[in-house]
């Protein structure tokens, strides 16, 4: 990903020898426990309907880079993160040398997946190639490079949080979305559910789609508290808070539409009921009557809660194969059968919290600069102070 200010590459397939990140761009002196990293990459495994991977996955990273007794010193940051299985598994499939038999290629890709048209455009002759890297196995290191991401912000007093609004059929109606004290709550959720009567439902409908040897999507939510107003900027399209924020959610495996705000739902409101009136409060102070945009207005950041949503379509490996043609004999057949989650949408809304973090992190630096973080918050204290 790269932003204005910060760069983020990741390498690594789901199979092979393990993930890479590296984070460039943070400035110096930004706390980062290494419990921190590890605390969100835990919350990215757990979540009702995942698969048998994540029972045995420790993501035991390491950091090889940029930070020094607990604090980044202004250069990259590097991580690795092995993954268990190669050693005693993988290792003639997924190693940097040797070869394998023609008969352990995998011929049957799965729709939905990037295994057809990545063969193709890449002219393999084995999908594996593909389905290594294009799998969400990779959203580990994002999750760990976003827990560095979350810690600038936080110093900044700006926290992210996500919530799980939609399972399948099942949809959390409750309308205030939680704050920064209910994120214990909504992790001790089997589904980081916010409701517990909606959260049951949800963990019902995993049960049934997993009887049905299928596979189930559903929608997101990600807040962010404390963001300054004037983020992004109106300008320019690749400047707007929102289009970066939909691009960095956008990228996330299986996610196929997001929403800024009520989104989706304004555009069947009339003009008068789809904006946030500009009031005064009790003391005088310019607030707003609603919080339908979403905390962005013309692609910056109004002051308010930032409120974003991502909808994950269903994992593409079903238990149930679906129709596909072998590459090798092109003949009709069923799709591969690989271990496979029935639902990551939990896990989906903490990869959201990263990849918003990372944006926020990014929008943040390029409005208030500053190579250490004191500098960062100084410049940041100075712009709210002379704010009317
Ligand atoms: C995932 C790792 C993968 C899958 C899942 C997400 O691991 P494995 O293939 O070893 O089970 O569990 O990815 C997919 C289902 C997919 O189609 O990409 C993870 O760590 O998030």
């Amino acid at each position: 990903m790269m932003g204005a200010m910060l760069r983020l590459l990741t390498a690594g397939e789901s199979h092979g020898p393990g993930l890479v990140a590296v984070l460039e761009g943070l400035p110096a002196g930004v706390p980062v426990s290494l419990e921190g990293i590890a605390r969100e990459l835990a919350r990215r495994r757990h979540g009702y309907g995942r698969g048998g991977r994540q029972r045995f996955e420790a993501d035991a990273f390491e950091v090889q880079a940029g930070l020094r007794h607990g604090r980044t010193i202004g250069a990259p940051v590097a991580l690795t993160i092995p993954n268990v299985e190669f050693e005693q598994k993988y290792k003639d499939l997924m190693g940097p040398e040797g070869s394998i038999a023609e008969d352990q290629k995998l011929t049957r890709p799965r729709p939905g997946h990037a295994d057809l048209v990545g063969s193709l455009k890449y002219g393999f002759d084995d999908v594996r190639n593909v389905l290594e890297r294009a799998s969400a196995r990779e959203t580990a290191a994002r999750v760990a490079v976003g827990a560095l991401c979350k810690a600038f912000l936080g110093e900044l007093g700006v926290d992210v949080l996500s919530h799980v609004v939609q399972v399948g059929k099942v949809k959390a109606t409750r309308v205030k979305p939680p704050g920064p004290c209910d994120l214990a709550a909504v992790d001790d959720s089997p589904v980081r559910c916010a409701d517990p009567e909606v959260s049951k439902a949800m963990v019902a409908e995993i049960d049934r789609l997993r009887r049905a040897k299928d596979t189930v999507g559903g929608v997101f939510e990600v807040l962010a508290y404390g963001a300054p107003v004037g983020l992004g900027s109106y300008v320019h399209w690749d400047r707007k808070l929102d289009a970066r924020l939909a691009a960095a959610l956008m990228s996330i495996q299986s996610v196929k539409g997001v929403e800024i705000g009520d989104g989706f739902a304004s555009a069947g409101r009339p003009g008068s009921k789809a904006h946030d009136e500009i009031v005064l409060d009790r003391d005088g102070r310019v607030t707003r009557r609603t919080a339908r945009a979403g905390g962005i207005e013309g692609g910056m950041s109004t002051g308010q809660p930032i409120r974003v949503r991502a909808a994950m379509k269903p994992f593409s490996t079903v238990p149930k194969p679906l129709a596909t043609v072998d590459l090798a004999t092109g003949k009709a057949t069923t799709a591969i059968k690989q271990r496979t989650d029935v639902c990551a949408v939990p896990a989906g809304g903490v990869v959201g919290e990263a990849v918003v973090a990372f944006v926020l992190a990014d929008a943040v630096l390029e409005k208030f600069g500053g190579d250490s973080l004191a500098e960062t918050r100084s410049n940041l204290e100075r712009y709210l102070e002379a704010l009317p």
